[in-house]
């Protein structure tokens, strides 16, 4: 660990600051050209955010968050760094950074009027939101702090195309012929937040693997003192996150005066150094004012004494700067005046033309939500299973594993990890033979770390928002992250990243970004002993997120051909596999070979029926089967049973096909039955084929409780083969 550039003791944080005895000021100078340029950015950003604030009260643009008061400590970084090149995941403060790495004024004010033209967001994202493909500064989303675990997998990725380049050539038949590889072997990603964001888990999630990995990620926290109206104190214990981050190893740290843009920029010079040659990540704590309040819906003076405001106001780095060019006759007063003039227009007419740029077609609205390039429904994807002399019935565990055995040979780029994914993480033991690895708790895994190597097969820390924002990370840089959340009951940490980021990324960058990670899910009870958070379902909740993609397979054949659709596929995947289809014996099948594959979208008519329609997927489906069999047997009742395989999208055509022969339809699922995914379903089939229905559309499912641990309770909670036949005869006598 090192510690450079305004080294200092203090005991609370923002107060005072300037005045902090014992600040180290690097004796070195910048050319004045530079001084200039320094000085030029930091207005041009200042005034842009003014000229917002009058279009904001003119109603001319919609919302106004400023980066007062941030300006030195981000031309610093920003000159420090290489605009497509490194890599950036800025927060909604940093417009001189971002103006300092070449995105112009104009297309700030065009992200204000929302116009079509936006590069961020085609006026989806609210201004101050980021992304420029061209300078490599990725889409970021409203949500503090999930930047910073997407910028560890940016950082990753990069490190794994220089390992091994041979993962950056485009292959063939899937989603790596339209993303764009681009790595230089030494680009630092830089990825900020405000001293509030630090708070949030993820940041320290994002430490301990950017850590752990040395991995050449430049973290700056950019200390205002404020989160909104809550003061540093009471988001950081002692007030200073400086020190609380001090032990982590491998890091260079700084904390320095951030409204001083030549010591930031020395500051940043030597972290960008210490991240560029590999040591490790750094850590840059800057303190700057924010002399605008948090945003334009906020009034400062309701939480902050008058003393305080004045205080900080002495601070404003862009007077201070001034007045220092002036004194060291860097600029004179004409001089600055003149600059300041040009700006003043440049800036004007910024805005003028961003005004008269066309809005976004209404008609847009859907593009983006999926990939346009690679339709995962299209039916030419679909193949036959090739089989060869093994004819050897296998469970679903072992079909899922060879598909990823397979697609782990085919497609380098592809990466899997998770919590106790790998054989073995010390891998020496693995090598040496002493321990036989373990690949998983289901052991999905089994094998592929000892096979593929750790670079490609390895653990996570014990942290799931982790597992999802470093995959997207790596997804963002055109690689196949295939993680793994090892109980469905577990995967609420990672939620923010799968509903706020991974479905997103796409959509809210206007097609630009985009994030195809699989994430495999195992999920579900009927257990015996699974009890509350071993057992639980919940695909309604993914189901109900543009963006990503639900498969739920319920063989060992259909796993197979849908995880390498989802592999191959350009969009985002969760891949639910129920735990207790692992290893049954209903439902396997023998290997079908390395390519075969099944489209997405289409359902699978597991029995044919004439009387009743049961509409399933899961471990719903073999209880389905029992039910319907026993509805023959006994009653006479030909039940058509219908797998959906895939949940979003799902396969209207064949449900709409069998309910017009039937006239009678049960959707049926393990999850509980209020605002289930049946709920969708059955409205819509009530909406759309009203006309051929004969009797109301039922619904069976789990009792509107949690999945308890005595087998009596859960046996009565989970939906049965008794109570499916009993819904069959009873609609087929309405
Ligand atoms: C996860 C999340 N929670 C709450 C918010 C609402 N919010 C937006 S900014 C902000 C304060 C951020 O403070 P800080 O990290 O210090 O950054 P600053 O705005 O001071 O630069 C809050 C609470 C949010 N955007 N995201
Ligand atoms: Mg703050």
């Amino acid at each position: 660990m090192t510690r450079v550039a305004g080294e200092v003791e203090r005991e609370s944080a923002n107060a005072g600051w300037a005045a902090t005895p014992g600040l180290r000021l690097r004796p070195e100078q910048l050319p004045p050209d530079q001084l200039i340029e320094i000085y030029r950015l930091m207005y041009l950003s200042r005034r842009v955010d003014d000229r917002e604030i009058m279009l904001k009260r003119q109603q001319k643009i919609f919302f106004q968050v400023s980066g007062a008061g941030h300006e030195a400590l981000l031309v610093a970084a920003g000159m420090a760094l290489k605009p497509g090149y490194d890599w950036f995941y800025p927060y909604y403060r940093d417009r001189a950074l971002c103006l300092t790495l070449g995105n112009t004024p104009e297309e700030q004010f065009l992200q204000g009027v929302g116009a079509a033209a936006d590069i961020a967001s085609g006026g989806r994202q609210m201004p101050s939101h980021w992304s420029h493909p061209g300078l490599h500064i990725v889409s970021q989303s409203s949500s503090t702090t999930t930047q910073c675990l997407q910028a560890v997998g940016c950082a990753e990725a990069g490190r794994y195309f220089s390992r091994h380049p041979d993962a950056a050539l485009v292959g063939e038949g899937d989603y790596r012929q339209f993303k764009n590889i681009d790595f230089q072997g030494d680009e630092v990603v830089y990825v900020s937040l405000g001293e509030g964001a630090t708070s949030q888990g993820e940041f320290w999630e994002s430490l301990n693997t950017a850590s752990n990995a040395r991995l050449p990620v430049l973290f700056v926290v950019e200390d205002n003192g404020y989160a909104i109206s809550v003061p540093v104190e009471v988001n950081t214990p002692g007030g200073n996150i400086s020190r609380l981050v001090a032990n982590f190893p491998n890091f260079h740290f700084a904390e320095i005066d951030g409204t001083d843009p030549v010591a930031s920029y020395f500051a940043f010079q030597e972290a960008v150094a210490w991240c560029r040659s590999g040591n490790g990540p750094a850590l840059v704590h800057g303190h700057v004012v924010r002399p605008y309040s948090h945003s334009l819906s906020d009034d400062d003076r309701l939480y902050r004494s008058a003393a305080e405001l004045e205080a900080d106001n002495l601070r404003d780095p862009l007077p201070k700067f001034q007045m220092r060019l002036l004194r060291e006759g860097i600029l004179d007063e004409e001089g600055i005046t003149r600059l300041e003039k040009q700006v003043d227009e440049e800036v004007r007419l910024a805005a003028e033309r961003a005004l008269r740029s066309p809005l976004p077609e209404v008609a847009s609205i859907r593009q983006h939500v999926y990939s346009e390039d690679l339709d995962p429904t299209d039916a030419k994807i679909a193949t036959k299973p090739a089989l060869s002399a093994d004819t050897q019935a296998r469970t679903m565990a072992d079909l899922i594993n060879c598909g990823l055995s397979d697609e782990l040979r085919r497609d380098p780029r592809i990466v899997i990890f998770g919590e106790d994914v790998a054989d073995c993480s010390r891998e020496e033991a693995l090598e040496e033979g002493k321990v036989k690895g373990k690949g998983g708790v289901f052991k999905l895994t089994a094998g592929l770390q000892a096979e593929f190597g750790s670079d490609r097969v390895f653990n996570s820390p014990l942290a799931e928002a982790n597992i999802v924002g470093r995959a997207i990370g790596y997804a963002t840089r055109g690689m196949k992250p295939v993680v793994e959340i090892q109980f469905f009951d577990y995967i609420w940490p990672a939620m923010h990243q799968l509903r706020n980021e991974l479905s997103l990324m796409r959509w809210r960058s206007n097609g630009t970004y985009s994030s195809p990670v699989v994430v495999r899910v195992p999920i579900g009870g009927y257990l015996t002993g699974g009890s509350i958070y071993h057992s639980q379902s919940g695909e309604s909740l993914f189901t109900h997120t543009p963006g990503i993609r639900v498969v739920f397979p319920s063989n060992a054949l259909d796993a197979n051909g849908l995880l390498r659709t989802a592999i191959r596929c350009d969009d985002p995947v969760l891949f639910f596999e129920h735990k207790r289809l692992y290893r049954e014996t209903y439902g396997r099948a023998a290997y079908p070979g390395a390519e075969f594959a099944i489209p997405f979208g289409k359902a699978n008519i597991v029995r044919p029926g004439t009387d009743v329609t049961l509409v399933t997927y899961g471990a719903v489906v073999p209880r389905a089967l029992q039910a319907a069999q026993k509805a023959q047997r006994e009653n006479g009742i030909e039940t058509e049973i219908l797998d959906l395989r895939t949940l979003s999208p799902y396969d209207w055509e064949a449900i709409a096909t069998s309910v017009r022969k039937t006239s009678r339809v049960i959707v049926a699922h393990e999850d509980m039955l209020s605002w289930g995914y049946g709920a969708e379903i059955a409205a819509r089939i009530a909406d759309d084929l009203f006309d051929d229905l004969d009797a109301p559309v039922k619904r069976v499912a789990a009792m509107d409780t949690f999945v308890a641990y005595q087998p009596i309770l859960e046996d009565s909670i989970l939906p049965q083969p008794e109570d499916l036949y009993r819904a069959i005869v009873g609609l087929h006598e309405y």
